[in-house]
């Protein structure tokens, strides 16, 4: 499988679709599987819902997006491959909307709605967005593209959902990004957690524009101003609009997509994590490709980005807890969370520290946060760190994946906080990627504590630090430290002592996925 499509809410049930292969575990054969569940954790696999089978789509059934019409009426934009190997864009509506699973679809005939003409490039034309509905009437969504090297949202209206025009410019675009992959553009609240519809407006709201970019394999986004009646897309300038933008996740996270749930009033943010290992290995396994855990995401009070902490019903899947209180980690120290399964855990965990006194200087040279990790890891002493996990450990440390924090002074007495996941001590195995991941996060250190959360789950690490400021999800292959032999520690190599203030561990339950 790759990216999720189209999830939605319908009537009581949540609809997950994604890019799936039905023949095998390689990129071939897309069409449109389909996954329903009541709570997000626990899902069900229908038959496809899209699958080649016309002329406009008969080379593949590419990513797009679901947008429920007012009557509660779901309809899909998706990407068709058609008979010439163009990029079209077509519509899929339910066989009938009395059944609340959806379990039918219907691509009409007049199909395809959206074709890319002379202007556009037709194998750079992909991946309709939710669409959302203006104040006249208007129905608009983005499509993702490229001219030579400027990456593009080009920007539809309609107003009957069929007849889709043009606009002249596009909704936004930057030069030297490349092709944009699915982009996703939503309103977030200014202040709170709660989730907005695609359509909402207003000054107490700001725009999130995420694109995938296609050269890189991660998910940027910027936190802007979108105007109504011009159809702009401004983004703030409180990050960079490009390869060093935000991003959703600093690991193995793409081609993520966005929905509105208005049962709990939240935004629900989907991501596909790849496999690190061999193609051979996805062949002989049988599978390759997961969905990550669905984050819900709300701007940050700061304005400047998003937060994201995964939904809270997967609580529901936490069984025994073991705690960890007051736990002081001089330099070297390394103690085991005992009791839990720790190769399928939930694990938080809130660290403090009594001064920044001992932390290193700031190489203001170090913008790339993953060769900085690369350069100093998680054994090299340090000042203030590194502390943190040591995730999937083998019982003698052959095999181990590090999520941990390593703290810097900058200049004016500001403090830098590096957050890794560093893969390459995670398996004894050779011929995988082990990719040391790392981003920045950007937190007051006034209290002198640093959260961290990781979601352990045999072959993925999915971390959350500063409370859902800085994401890292990692794909890790280890061969010694699987189930039962799999181990779960806090450490500290920094001179500084740290102190586990609290940590949680909760051995999870199995979901039922497919
Ligand atoms: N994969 C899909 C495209 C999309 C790309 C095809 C991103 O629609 O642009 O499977 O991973």
């Amino acid at each position: 499988m790759n990216n999720p499509n189209g999830p939605m809410y319908f009537k009581g049930i949540y609809h997950l679709f994604y890019q799936y292969n039905p023949e095998a575990a390689i990129w071939e054969n897309i069409e449109w599987a389909h996954s329903i569940s009541r709570d997000l954790i626990n899902w069900k696999s229908l038959k496809s819902a899209i699958f080649p089978s016309k002329p406009f789509d008969i080379n593949g059934c590419w990513s797009g997006s679901a947008t429920v019409l007012p009557g509660f009426k779901p309809v899909i934009l998706y990407t068709g491959i058609d008979s010439q190997n163009r990029q079209v864009q077509n519509y899929a509506i339910p066989a009938n909307l009395a059944d609340p699973l959806l379990t039918e679809w219907v691509k009409p005939d007049n199909n395809p709605i959206v074709e890319p003409g002379t202007e556009v490039n037709a194998s750079a034309f992909r991946d309709p967005s939710t669409a959302w509905l203006s104040f006249n009437g208007q129905w608009k969504t983005i499509i993702g593209g490229r001219s030579e090297q400027t990456g593009m949202a080009y920007l539809y209206r309609s107003k009957d959902f069929l007849n889709w025009t043009k606009a002249e410019q596009p909704l936004h675009s930057v030069p030297n990004t490349g092709m944009w992959e699915c982009p996703d553009f939503y309103p977030v609240a200014r202040f709170g957690r709660f989730g907005l519809d695609a359509s909402v407006t207003g000054n107490w709201v700001k725009h999130v524009l995420k694109v995938s970019l296609d050269l890189t394999r991660y998910d940027y986004y910027t936190v802007g101003k979108y105007y109504p009646t011009t159809d702009k897309y401004v983004p703030d300038n409180t990050s960079a609009d490009g390869w060093n933008g935000l991003r959703y996740d600093y690991g193995n996270f793409y081609a993520s997509k966005s929905f509105y749930d208005p049962m709990r009033k939240r935004r629900v943010l989907w991501g596909w994590a790849n496999e690190s290992d061999s193609v051979q290995d996805d062949v002989s396994k049988g599978w390759a490709g997961i969905q990550a855990i669905p984050r819900t995401v709300w701007l940050d009070p700061n304005g400047k980005q998003l937060l994201q902490w995964p939904v809270m019903e997967l609580n529901r899947l936490r069984r025994r807890r073991v705690m960890m209180i007051h736990q002081k980690l001089v330099m070297g120290q390394n103690v085991e969370i005992k009791g839990i399964t720790a190769a399928q855990a939930d694990v938080e965990v809130i660290f403090s520290f009594s001064s920044l006194d001992k932390a290193e200087t700031f190489d203001p040279s170090w913008v790339d946060a993953q060769a900085v990790c690369s350069q100093l890891g998680s054994t090299t002493q340090g000042g203030v760190g590194p502390f943190g996990l040591l995730t999937l450990a083998s019982e003698n440390l052959e095999e181990f994946t590090p999520v941990f924090f390593r703290i810097f002074k900058a200049e004016t007495n500001k403090h830098v906080v590096l957050m890794c996941s560093d893969a390459r001590s995670s398996s004894l195995k050779d011929g995988l990627y082990k990719p040391t991941f790392a981003g920045f996060v950007d937190i007051d250190l006034s209290s002198k504590k640093l959260p961290l959360r990781s979601l352990i789950d045999h072959s993925v690490i999915e971390s959350f630090g500063g409370g859902g400021k800085t994401c890292i999800t990692s794909r890790v292959y280890p061969t010694k430290a699987v189930f039962e032999d799999a181990h779960l520690h806090v450490f500290n190599n920094g001179t500084e002592p740290i102190t586990v203030e609290y940590l949680g561990a909760w051995s999870m339950r199995s979901a039922c996925v497919n």
